[in-house]
């Protein structure tokens, strides 16, 4: 998610990827660093150090309608060859169980059983399973796609009137704007904050007034989209946490109303056609260090999963029907460690432009991750220490590029920094 010092280029340095803009100031992004999760990242402000006053011609700026037809694609997008996807990768499917979460909720005879067993089938091997019959209408969907769609056709200068600012994790993020960095990740996104009306008072309708305070009432619409799925989203989650808490033996509670006053984020990602798919990535490859991600994408693929026994990259294809559900490191440590959080990352192709929508949940920032007592004992000692969501999150923001180890090594930093719980 984070690296401990991204690596600072003068932008003086890096080629223009579209003829400079005169209408605004491209160079004050706070994008965070490419192989971010795209969770929650507001970048360290080190990694922002120009601001919109050293905005100049030599600026980078993305423009993708030029950058998606072009052969040579700049070499900050380009990763390394043992990152960049073989071209084989990804044409194995993953498997990754379907829940049907109607049968769950409607109490039907045997679905509680069968939805755990699968859960849990998923999340001790991958942690990736998807679930259907969730009761989130098409229509709210299609709108939430048509409308991140919309958003991202319009002129830069637009979207750029929500540009992430340093220290945010909301806001407008290309990695082609204002990054300073190699293995630039080839997307824009949009990111907002969202929490359950009765978490706070002041929760009420979070997304909406992001939207109308950042980009006015020409925005209502949109926000008022996204408000209605970020509420379908934080209620999906807590019906998963059911199952989840199911799965682990610990009764459909508890986990549920550990994360009734979530303080979450949505991210629309949008990745442009790329004419060199197999030199660069959509989102690197990244473990969330969130509780758990609830992801919708449109028609095309680019999800890959990394299967560790076998080192190979599986695909998740999209479903129409389906929500991609992953357990994110914070839901790991909350399991004691009996399930996974797995390293993904998003692939780009030469003809189609990509979107997903996705959903982090995350505990309250002052929670205390800890898991229940029935599963710790002796024979499965605490894998991992008691700690809070805003410090897994100061580290994954500003000292750990978060993969495969991040929970280890945070649960090296807290000691080693008196940030844990005392
Ligand atoms: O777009 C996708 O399929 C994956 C996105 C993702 O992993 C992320 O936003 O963290």
């Amino acid at each position: 998610m984070a690296i401990a010092s991204p690596r600072l280029t003068s932008m003086a340095h890096l080629p223009l990827l579209s003829p400079p803009p005169t209408t605004f100031s491209s160079s004050s992004s706070s994008s965070a660093p490419p192989s971010m999760p795209t969770s929650m990242p507001p970048p360290p402000s080190s990694s922002s150090s120009s601001s919109s006053s050293s905005s100049s011609s030599s600026s980078l700026v993305f423009d993708a309608a030029v950058l998606s037809r072009q052969a040579d694609i700049p070499a900050q997008f380009v990763w390394p060859a043992e990152e960049a996807p073989a071209a084989e990768a990804g044409e194995e499917e993953l498997g990754v169980p379907s829940v049907d979460l109607g049968a769950f909720l409607s109490g039907a005879p045997g679905a509680a059983a069968e939805a755990a067993a699968l859960v849990r089938w998923a999340c001790e091997r991958h942690g990736f399973f998807q679930v259907v019959n969730h009761g989130v209408p098409a229509r709210l969907l299609a709108e939430a796609h048509r409308c991140a769609a919309a958003f991202f056709a319009t002129p830069l200068p637009e979207k750029q009137r929500a540009q992430r600012r340093p220290g945010d994790s909301c806001g407008y993020a290309s990695s082609f704007t204002g990054r300073f960095s190699e293995k630039l990740p080839w997307k824009e996104t949009l990111s907002f904050r969202f929490s359950p009306a009765n978490a706070a008072a002041a929760a009420d309708d979070l997304v909406l007034k992001y939207f109308l305070c950042t980009l006015g009432h020409d925005y209502e619409h949109i926000g008022r989209v996204y408000q209605e799925y970020c509420e379908a989203m934080s209620r999906l989650s807590l019906e998963i946490m059911e199952v989840l808490g199911l799965s682990l033996g610990v009764g459909p509670e508890h986990y549920r109303r550990f994360f009734e006053g979530n303080d979450s984020t949505m991210r629309l990602n949008y990745y442009p056609p790329c004419q060199r798919p197999e030199l660069t990535l959509g989102t690197g490859p990244h473990c969330d260090p969130t509780s758990l991600t609830i992801l919708h994408q449109d028609d095309v693929s680019g999800l890959q999963v990394y299967t560790a026994e076998d080192e190979r990259w599986r695909t998740v294809r999209p479903r129409a029907d389906a929500f991609v559900v992953n357990i994110g490191d914070t839901f790991m440590a909350l399991s004691n460690g009996r399930y996974k959080s797995c390293l993904h990352r998003a692939v780009v192709n030469r003809e189609a432009a990509r979107k997903s929508l996705a959903f982090f949940l995350c505990p309250r920032m002052d929670r205390v991750v800890r898991p229940p007592p029935a599963l710790v004992d002796g024979r499965n000692p605490r894998a991992y220490p008691d700690f809070t969501w805003a410090a897994l999150l100061e580290f994954t923001q500003k000292h750990y590029r978060a993969d495969m180890k991040t929970l280890d090594a945070f649960s090296h930093w807290i000691q080693s920094t008196n940030k844990g719980v005392a």
